[in-house]
């Protein structure tokens, strides 16, 4: 063999194949959690970045959110268009966001990988039928549940992943209170000035302990500049970052709970994965109990030094996000949230899919990202 095409070889080497086969071997005693991001993040110079004068502790409270000052927001050198928000969740809406997931993101008609199995009639609403003791008493290799097997599900305009594109008739209400949580992440950023951004799809991600998501880039979209939100619930992942070609190594970044990811414009086609799912979290009942007395003892504090009017319009914004939806979760629905989450991570992953001026109907031509999957699984 010549040595220039192996020189070639080299050149062309796919580094992000290599991180994705390292981390996927990581265990949680190789990494340092507390450190992890500085030192990963170290030659990028990482940069707070200030939040809009607009998100006062009041409003981010009506969204189950931090008072904007806790929040921290980093950007990157050299990667226009990233943006990571930490801190951000009230440890009560981490719950919120956990048991909307499972209860309400999971039911019929939403579509998700068990959606041929839906079709004979069963698994429709595999949350109601979940049994935390199911897997306990039986051996490992009996069938699992199906919100054990279950991957994905899909919010707003369905993605059809056979397909591989988005039609305008295949369209779920896409729930209001995600849509104006992602609209005041991407605002508080200093993104949306006019005000326009409208998510209306999301990918859900149920990640089990061991699973991982390919290397992919999420430009499907008709419009795949806009921001795209990506909300990081339960255990804590390593998310790789590359660049638009796999060449380059990619950034290795820890994502816990209540982590934010946005991504727009040109890093939207930065390629990106995750290869490995740590148990870190530990969340149990008393946890849910007194996150919501906690969140309810700050928003009073908050609000007692606001006048009437602001009291009650901030108290009838919260109510109607949060608390008249929370009310709907049984006690029975959190004990088994306790027990799925116990090796699980979960994502939200939001995006807007069409211009502002597109009215023609919706039929995206291109490749499934997910073909590119260096295991071969999907979410
Ligand atoms: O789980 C994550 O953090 C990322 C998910 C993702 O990239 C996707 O759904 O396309």
């Amino acid at each position: 063999m010549s040595a220039e095409p192996e020189k070639k070889a080299k050149i062309n080497h796919d580094h992000f194949r290599d991180h994705f086969r390292q981390c996927k071997q990581l265990n949680v005693s190789d990494i340092d959690i507390e450190h992890f991001n500085k030192q990963s993040l170290e030659s990028y110079q990482p940069k707070l970045q200030h939040i809009s004068q607009n998100h006062c502790a009041k409003k981010c409270l009506s969204f189950g959110l931090n008072p904007a000052k806790t929040w921290k927001v980093t950007t990157l050198a050299g990667v226009a268009g990233f943006y990571l928000i930490q801190n951000s969740f009230h440890n009560f809406s981490k719950w919120f966001w956990i048991l909307r997931s499972l209860v309400d993101f999971t039911k019929f008609p939403i579509k998700s990988n068990l959606t041929a199995e839906a079709a004979l009639g069963s698994h429709r609403f595999p949350w109601q039928h979940y049994d935390p003791n199911f897997s306990k008493t039986k051996s490992s290799n009996e069938k699992k549940q199906p919100i054990e097997r279950l991957r994905w599900t899909t919010l707003g305009y369905q993605y059809n992943w056979e397909t591989k594109k988005y039609y305008a008739g295949h369209y779920i209400d896409f729930p209001d209170d995600l849509a104006s949580l992602c609209r005041f992440f991407v605002q508080s950023v200093g993104l949306d000035e006019d005000k326009q951004y409208n998510p209306e799809t999301a990918i859900v991600n149920f990640y089990p302990e061991g699973s991982t998501l390919g290397i992919h880039c999420d430009n499907l979209e008709w419009d795949s500049t806009s921001p795209l939100v990506s909300i990081s619930l339960a255990h804590s992942a390593i998310f790789l970052l590359g660049d638009a070609d796999r060449t380059r190594e990619p950034i290795r970044l820890l994502l816990n709970s209540g982590d934010v990811v946005i991504m727009t414009d040109s890093c939207r086609q930065r390629f990106h994965a995750v290869p490995k799912i740590f148990t870190t979290d530990k969340m149990d009942k008393i946890d849910f109990e007194r996150s919501k007395e906690d969140f309810l003892r700050n928003l009073n504090e908050t609000l007692c030094t606001c006048g009437e009017e602001t009291q009650t319009s901030c108290k009838a914004v919260t109510k109607s996000l949060i608390f008249d939806r929370v009310d709907h979760f049984s006690t029975e629905d959190v004990i088994k949230a306790v027990e799925y989450i116990r090796t699980r991570r979960i994502n939200l992953n939001v995006r807007q899919l069409k211009k502002l001026t597109d009215d023609v109907p919706l039929n995206c031509d291109e490749i499934d990202p997910r073909l590119n999957s260096v295991d071969g699984s999907s979410p």
